[in-house]
């Protein structure tokens, strides 16, 4: 067991050695060629990836830019995103806040005097309205280096399937965002599983998983779908108990999903439950919780109380938020990718953690969790990189175990601010969701022995 002296910061690794321990891992080493990558436009589909070439030859040759919310919370901007990845289009990405989050950049409302996200920039003529984009998007880049994303043949089958996600859409608002009948029965919820299922039976007119037929990948019709269902499983089983996931009642919904999960470009934008039910409100309003004994466990396990943010980490398909089948058994992968995001930007990591020793912003916004003016407690700034360096050396080696207490380390403080930053964990903008779990965990270790 390890004998940890968090009283000087000299007696953890250093970040420099820690870089290298995480560069020398597999996870640690294809991160960084696909950091080296993303400098040219060419590394896999990635959140932080800021160009893609593609079929261009150099960024002077690329022809749109894709304004997108910087926290990936934006459902309009995630299909949107979805779009020029599967079809392949050459795009910039420039990343805004959404004003939930924070004040929006001068030179971005210049462009888009309403703020709206998203937006793109097309041969320097700018768009909004997420559906519009992606049409003008399939009727601009044609050719064999183009995924076809709306099959001509199918014109009718397309609107009448957009159509019919609006209604879903509706149906979930009615559901989620109003107080429940007594006793759970008709109603917004009678609406919305029944809307379910008539967009389950359109999902078995077709032999793949998809909405259209002979389709090898998804087409603009699924990208409509998949990024409002993606925030319904979290906020039916979060707020009404009721798990979408593995339900038999949605085997066609179930198998779409899941083959949207076997895509990389889909799994590069995907958030988690808790990334979501923390996001939904300030976009929609407040959920309505049922009382129900399924709510209330649900709440415990995606808020992270009890034991689920606890080592050790044990995700699988069959959790109440499922991983990707192509995630199962990856523990190590997930902490070691978790410890190269938190060593390739230590620096701002304590400095943001410290926050949660300091003071409110002068400025709040919308969302709780977000205060872009908050002002950190520099007076923690050496601890809480201290035991942020022991949390980053722990995901590495995986070695975290009860701490032999060498002295009394009780600190509220360092406690505070490291419960802030694990709060603050965001799938997909800071890492996956295997690896914000580890991260969750790993801090949560922590916490227990300072607090
Ligand atoms: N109908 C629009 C809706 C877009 C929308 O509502 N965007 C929200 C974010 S989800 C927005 O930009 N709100 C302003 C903000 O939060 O900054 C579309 O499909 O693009």
């Amino acid at each position: 067991m390890r004998m940890v002296n968090t009283t000087s910061a000299s007696s953890s690794s250093s970040w420099a050695d820690l870089q290298s321990k995480s560069e020398s891992t597999e996870t640690g080493l294809k991160m960084k060629e696909q950091a080296e990558q993303r400098k040219g436009g060419k590394a896999e589909p990635h959140v932080d990836n800021l160009l893609h070439l593609y079929s261009a030859k150099s960024e002077d040759d690329v022809r749109l830019t894709l304004y997108r919310d910087h926290a990936a919370w934006c459902p309009y901007c995630q299909k949107t995103l979805l779009m020029l990845l599967i079809k392949r289009v050459p795009f910039r990405v420039e990343k805004i806040n959404m004003r939930s989050y924070g004040d929006k950049p001068k030179a971005f409302l210049d462009k888009v005097p309403n703020g709206l996200l998203p937006a793109i920039e097309l041969d320097g003529e700018l768009m909004t309205e997420s559906l519009q984009i992606m049409a003008r998007i399939e009727r601009e880049f044609t050719g064999p280096e183009y995924k076809v994303m709306v099959p001509e043949q199918e014109f009718d089958r397309v609107n009448q399937l957009l159509g019919m996600e609006r209604e879903l859409f509706g149906a979930w608002c009615g559901f989620i965002f109003r107080p429940s009948m007594p006793f759970g029965v008709g109603g917004a919820r009678g609406g919305f599983e029944a809307t379910l299922d008539r967009i389950e039976q359109a999902l078995g007119v077709t032999a793949g998983p998809w909405f259209l037929e002979n389709q090898e990948h998804p087409s603009l019709v699924d990208l409509q779908f998949v990024s409002h269902v993606e925030r319904m499983n979290a906020s039916c089983v979060y707020w009404k108990g009721l798990n979408l996931r593995g339900n038999s009642r949605w085997k066609n919904i179930e198998r779409w999903f899941q083959a949207f999960e076997e895509i990389p470009e889909y799994r590069a934008t995907k958030s988690d439950y808790y990334t979501h039910v923390m996001n939904i409100p300030p976009q929609y309003g407040p959920g309505y919780e049922d009382n129900t004994a399924e709510v209330k466990e649900a709440m415990r396990i995606i808020n992270g109380e009890g034991d689920s943010w606890r080592l050790p980490i044990q995700l699988n398909t069959n959790s109440l938020e499922p991983i990707n089948a192509c995630d199962v058994g990856k523990e190590e992968e997930a902490r070691h990718e978790a410890a190269y995001k938190l060593i390739s930007n230590s620096k701002n990591v304590a400095r943001f953690a410290c926050r949660g020793a300091g003071e409110a912003g002068r400025k709040q916004f919308q969302a709780p969790l977000a205060d872009p003016y908050a002002v950190p407690n520099e007076k923690y700034v050496d601890s809480v990189d201290a035991w942020l360096r022991i949390v980053a050396d722990a995901m590495l080696d995986g070695s975290a175990e009860p701490l032999q207490p060498s002295e009394p380390k009780k600190d509220k403080e360092i406690a505070k601010c490291l419960r802030y930053l694990r709060e603050r964990v965001g799938v997909p903008r800071d890492m996956s969701y295997p690896a914000a779990m580890q991260f969750r965990a790993h801090l949560n270790w922590a916490i227990d022995q300072l607090d």
